[in-house]
């Protein structure tokens, strides 16, 4: 795909990437989302084990890495969701029925010894819930985690944050349970979303064990003529686990899932990356992404894309059409600086062999968004991310995250630009829960795309301007960096939305 400018909006996900220079976007270098933390410490295994990437946590799992280095194989039973080994599979999916779901998710260590893996409802990852805008989801979690805290953050979803709804601010005891009743609104974008445990202090430490699943919410680009004929398959990326094998990234459970397709038949993946540090710089041998989505929105254009980086917590949906005969790797590239490096890694394994197919039309125009570059500003904001800054590990504005604080407030209704500042020499993936946004500049210069999402990387010593509107939900929640060492260590701060 010579010449071709890479779309602004594939920019936000490679921000720094290697064709950032052609994207107008500034600072030059590497993406970097990984889980190096500068100035702590980092288990010992990590180094040992070739992965840096992996990051320092204010605890190491329930296994001591050092033991786990020298330790007997362990039976790795916690990979074995499929019918074998690299066999493709999928999380069970839970689907809602006459606008309801309902849901029990057990939260548990799995059963393999001395891995510290946990899962929902004993799958890794969890089921995937499936439900429609207008629907009403209901998850009864219960903590069976054996010690800790934890709760439910349904990430990316425009959805009360307050009650029994998606609220953060809720802890769940070992033993408990707990309902989380989700309304979701009825004019709901349709995309790609996921769950997961949110207990400052402990999100890293649990997410990263393996908490995590897929949410879908159905309609709007679903119902595209070029789109709805297509077979879907849904990624959750996650890793790295540690295994008797060292370090290993996983898709749905699975290391190096093979796929097979025929010649020009064309798939729609939803691509998440539901691990809690590290970065998936995707790309598939051979084949182009046709880039339709970005965090549970739809853009109004398809862009095709050599490849995609995606962050913790980012999602993103693409059309694949498959090429001539012969085997590709789904790589995750090597990517990354300094104590945020990570090395080059296989994901999966796409052979294409069989009878051609004639290649399916694919979309052009998708489905229009409202362009916030021509709403008024009702305020501006700046918001500064900061490491080191008055003794402090990791933190926001000059302030560690307090649960009994709140740092900003806003009026209903409002229409905000925030100027995200990186202060530290590493990168920071913006998240913000409730209400999405869209990317007016990256280190000062126009962005030019008209997308929405709810994670976005803030460049090393650079800024990323953002407009939301917070709309529909008063009430508490929170902003963050989505590398979960850094917010637990004090990256994230609280909004209140005020009627
Ligand atoms: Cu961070």
């Amino acid at each position: 795909m010579p010449d071709r400018p890479v779309p602004p909006v594939v920019a936000a996900r490679r921000l720094n990437c290697r064709s950032l220079a052609a994207a107008a976007v500034g600072t030059a270098g590497a993406v970097a989302l990984g889980g190096g933390l500068a100035g702590m410490a980092r288990p010992a295994s990590a180094g040992e084990a070739g992965h840096p990437g992996h990051g320092a946590g204010r605890r190491v799992l329930p296994s001591a890495p050092a033991a786990m280095a020298q330790a007997t194989p362990v039976a790795d039973a916690d990979f074995q969701l499929g019918p074998g080994p690299n066999r493709w599979v999928e999380p069970p999916v839970l689907r809602s029925q006459a606008g309801v779901l309902e849901v029990a998710l057990e939260a548990a260590p799995l059963p393999a010894a001395g891995t510290g893996r946990m899962a929902y409802a004993g799958t890794l990852p969890g089921p995937t819930l499936r439900f429609r805008p207008g629907d009403t989801v209901a998850v009864t979690l219960t903590n069976a985690l054996g010690g800790d805290m934890t709760n439910l953050h349904v990430h990316g979803l425009h959805v009360s944050p307050e009650g029994n709804s998606d609220n953060v601010f809720l802890m769940i005891a070992d033993g408990e349970q707990f309902t989380y009743v989700y309304d979701i609104p009825a004019n709901h974008p349709a995309g790609t979303y996921w769950y997961h445990p949110h207990h400052h202090g402990d999100s890293w430490q649990q997410v990263s064990s393996g908490l995590a699943g897929l949410m879908v919410v159905e309609g709007g680009q679903d119902d595209l003529p070029e789109i709805a004929p297509l077979p879907q398959r849904l990624w959750a990326l996650q890793g790295p686990f540690r295994t008797p094998d060292g370090w290993v990234h996983t898709a749905n459970g699975v290391v190096n899932p093979e796929i097979t397709l025929q010649p020009g038949q064309t798939e729609r993946w939803r691509l998440a990356n539901v691990s809690a540090n590290d970065a998936f710089n995707l790309a598939l041998d051979g084949h182009p992404f046709h880039l339709i989505g970005l965090d549970g929105n739809p853009l109004p254009d398809r862009q095709d894309v050599d490849d995609i980086v995606l962050g913790p917590g980012e999602r993103a949906d693409v059309l694949i059409q498959a090429e001539a005969a012969g085997t590709y790797l789904l790589r995750s590239l090597a990517w990354g600086e300094g104590g945020q490096r990570q090395p080059e890694f296989t994901v999966a394994t796409l052979t294409v062999t069989g009878a051609a197919v004639a290649p399916a039309p694919l979309p052009t125009a998708l489905i229009a968004l409202e362009d916030l570059a021509g709403a008024a500003v009702d305020r501006r904001r700046t918001v500064v991310f900061q490491e080191g800054y008055d003794g402090l590990p990791y933190s926001i504005d000059g302030a560690a995250f307090d649960h009994d604080v709140v740092n900003t407030v806003v009026q209903l209704g409002d229409l905000e630009e925030w100027e995200l500042r990186n202060d530290s020499a590493e990168w920071h993936p913006f998240h913000i829960h409730v209400n999405d946004f869209q990317v007016m500049a990256v280190d000062g210069e126009p962005f030019g795309a008209v997308n929405r999402q709810d994670t976005v990387a803030l460049p090393p010593g650079g800024s990323v301007t953002i407009r939301t509107r917070f709309t529909d939900f008063v009430g508490r929640f929170v902003y963050h960096c989505h590398i979960l060492t850094h917010e637990d260590h004090g990256m994230m701060a609280v909004i209140e939305v005020v009627p």
